[in-house]
């Protein structure tokens, strides 16, 4: 996997160590104090909060957010011994998240500058921008506008790093008393909070799923149904699971039928193979997926940029050589219990890898037999060239907003993180034309409007000249008949929802 983008825990991990204060002979030791570390305290599943909650206390811990919900509790403290010390009844399991945030995956985005502002027509295919739009024909959105742009009763969660209520293709397609931070794993409703600070990622994504037919710039997917920003990034870039377990709270208790999630929380390779004590984590953020679920949300989850087949995980990296005696990293069943990529692999929610304007996988789409179940346009700037140059206008248009300027427009950006909101654009549309879907319902739906699309022969790598040192490096082969490792069930049509 050498050269493919993975994550930077390192980052997330520089928190410095807790200093004990010396001790010296005779009196007694005073309170040590460590780092203020963010801990997940969880209940036993379907317990009341309130016994771990006084524990929490006992052991020098506040509780920042309690997830009744789901019987987890965010708690801060100094105390270097509280996760020893907070165990006990009612306590089911404990651990810090440090070192746990996932990197959003950037790409560089080239913004464009608006054509003339046009009359509003309800046409989606004369918004000024619409011809470099290649993404939205290829799915039949303007077919699927002429029966439906999408009902407001239907309010997508964009979990990602916020919405900007400013943007002229945006400020009225925002459920603004829906929106919110998560920042920490505690909620802020005002609207700085929720708008972008270092990243416009999630303006990107909320502009495909929602962008107005106005007259100006582009067309989103759905322009009918709302948008809700949920920031679960923060600024340093990092999505933390007790802001993800937030998101995923707060969108299933404010009625939102879709979320969408452009980010991938990956602890497979640094931590659950080799740390039992990060699991808690990780069954804290399955619980808040499995009660969004219970609540009738569908998640959308994008497979991630590392050309990496998430059905082969355990051959793909090598024997590890770190682990305590005698614990097997190979075993399967601790893999497929505690070690989900998510929400990517999460059981229920809808996994969508990337394809390009030829419609064949982006040469980045991670990929998986059993684990992608649609796939979507992604953008490919690079198979025009075989990988020696960009070609930016191949990648996908959406809203941006510039932070360093605080300047709304335009711009491309590639990634599965554009193909999710593709999918989650065309569930929107779905639940808007067919009301009262359940989320499996919906899931089930979605793959069965999508339109088949056959594996490649062989060896598929449209890029060997991104690193004329290793043309091997974007190989991946596909596996499967009309489901298969690349596709899933097919391209999303947003036609075939609604007609
Ligand atoms: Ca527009
Ligand atoms: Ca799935």
């Amino acid at each position: 996997m050498k050269n493919l983008r993975r994550k930077t825990l390192a980052a997330a991990s520089a928190v410095t160590l807790g200093v004990g204060l010396a001790l010296t002979g005779g009196l007694a030791p005073a309170a040590a104090v460590g780092p203020d570390t963010t801990f997940l305290v969880l209940a036993p599943q379907g317990a009341a909060t309130g016994p771990a909650a006084a524990r929490v206390a006992a052991a020098a811990g506040t509780v920042v957010a309690s997830y009744d919900q789901i019987g987890v509790l965010v708690v801060r403290s100094t105390n270097p011994d509280f996760a020893t010390q907070v165990k006990g009844a009612g306590v089911e399991s404990v651990a810090a998240t440090t070192g746990l945030g996932s990197a959003l995956e950037e790409d560089e985005t080239v913004e464009v500058s608006a054509a003339d502002v046009a009359n509003a027509t309800g046409d989606p295919t004369k918004e000024p921008m619409f011809g470099q739009q290649w993404d939205m024909p290829m799915i039949h959105v303007p077919q699927a506008h002429a029966v439906t742009t999408g009902s407001s009763n239907v309010v997508v969660g964009v979990l990602d790093s916020g919405i900007s209520s400013s943007h002229p293709d945006l400020a009225t397609q925002i459920a603004k008393d829906k929106s919110t931070s998560c920042i920490g794993g505690v909620t802020d409703t005002t609207e700085a909070a929720w708008n972008p600070t270092t990243s416009d990622h999630g303006t990107h994504v909320a502009g495909t799923i929602a962008a107005a037919i106005n007259g100006v710039g582009v067309t989103g997917i759905a322009p009918g149904v709302k948008v809700a920003a949920v920031k679960v990034v923060n600024d340093g870039g990092y999505i933390y699971p007790e802001a993800a377990l937030c998101g995923f709270i707060w969108a299933a208790d404010h009625g939102m039928q879709v979320t969408n999630n452009s980010y991938f929380i990956d602890p497979w390779e640094l931590n659950c193979r080799n740390d039992a004590r990060q699991r808690p984590v990780w069954q804290a953020v399955q619980r808040a997926i499995r009660y969004s679920q219970s609540k009738g949300v569908l998640n959308v989850a994008s497979a991630g940029n590392s050309n990496y087949d998430l059905a082969h995980k355990i051959t793909d990296t090598g024997s590890p050589n770190n682990l305590p005696e005698g614990q097997d990293p190979e075993v399967r069943e601790d893999l497929t219990n505690a070690c989900l990529d998510l929400p990517a692999e999460a059981p229920g929610v809808v996994t969508v890898s990337a394809v390009g304007r030829t419609g064949a996988k982006s040469y980045y789409s991670s990929y998986g037999q059993g684990v992608i179940d649609v796939t979507a346009p992604g953008g490919d700037t690079r198979y025009r060239t075989q990988g020696a140059a960009r070609t930016l206008s191949d990648g996908i248009l959406s809203t941006t907003f510039d932070v360093a300027t605080k300047t709304n427009g335009w711009g491309y950006k590639q990634g599965t993180s554009m193909s999710g909101p593709h999918a989650t654009g065309v569930a929107a549309l779905a639940l808007s034309a067919h009301p009262g879907m359940s989320p499996g319902e919906l899931a089930a739906f979605l793959e069965r409007t999508s339109v088949a699309q056959s594996c490649p022969d062989g060896v598929f790598n449209l890029v060997p000249l991104i690193d004329p040192t290793d043309p091997h490096l974007y190989d991946a082969t596909c596996s499967g008949g009309a489901r298969n490792a690349f596709y899933g069930a097919g391209m999303v049509d947003a036609y075939n929802v609604v007609k």
